[in-house]
């Protein structure tokens, strides 16, 4: 069944689902749209809102949801059940954080982008990743002590901030880089990168 992937031409929301579609080697359409996305295109969305992932006829809308369908029947998915919670807990949490940055994004006022980026840098990234930190550290470099689709959402989050705050926030965060430099070079992704090469956006 034709499998495609609808986001803009961003990493953003959806680039850890195009990370597992590479990793776990399934074919799929990687349909970027401009950020003028039409209204009839728009109308079209079932929540007027990408990523969506379609399979034949059916559409998936929310990226957790479609990271965590993308990778079923992969070794992505832990089996006990209190794992499989500790990891959406994990994944929940990255998402907390990704919507502190999403007023920042969206400001037009330089002077008011400007201080929300100072607050960002200077304590909404420590608060969170000295916590994404201790708890890959006490769980062997994993959220659930081995590697799941949650660490893709970490990564991908983690490259979307860099990319709109122009920084490397998983520097200071020894277990949390060691985590993104895991999936970039995971087999599948590290060619998928290399082809599509770095993201670029108007600051
Ligand atoms: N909770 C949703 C959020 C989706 C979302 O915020 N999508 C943004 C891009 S990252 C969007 O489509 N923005 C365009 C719009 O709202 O018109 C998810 O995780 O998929």
């Amino acid at each position: 069944m034709a499998k495609k992937l609808h986001y803009f031409n961003l990493n953003g929301l959806a680039e850890p689902i195009r990370y597992i579609l590479h990793y776990t080697k399934q074919e799929f359409e990687d349909v970027r749209h401009g950020f003028d996305m039409k209204k009839e295109v728009k109308d079209k969305l079932p929540y007027g809102q990408l990523p969506i992932y379609e399979e034949g006829e059916r559409i998936l809308t929310q990226s957790l949801a479609i990271a965590k369908y993308v990778a079923r029947n992969s070794d992505l998915i832990p089996v006990d059940p209190w794992v499989v919670a500790v990891v959406e807990g994990a994944a929940y949490t990255i998402y907390d954080f990704w919507l502190k940055i999403v007023p920042y994004v969206k400001e037009q006022d330089p002077e008011k982008k400007k201080e929300l980026k100072k607050h960002l840098l200077e304590e909404t990234i420590d608060f969170f990743f000295t916590r994404f930190e201790k708890h890959l550290q006490e769980n062997g470099g994993y959220f659930g002590g081995k590697l799941t689709w949650v660490e893709f959402i970490l990564c991908g989050i983690v490259e979307a901030s860099n990319l709109f705050l122009d920084t490397e926030l998983e520097k200071k965060y020894p277990a949390v880089e060691a985590v993104v430099e895991k999936i970039r070079n995971l087999p599948g992704v590290k060619e998928y990168i290399e082809k599509r090469g770095p993201y670029v956006i108007d600051q």
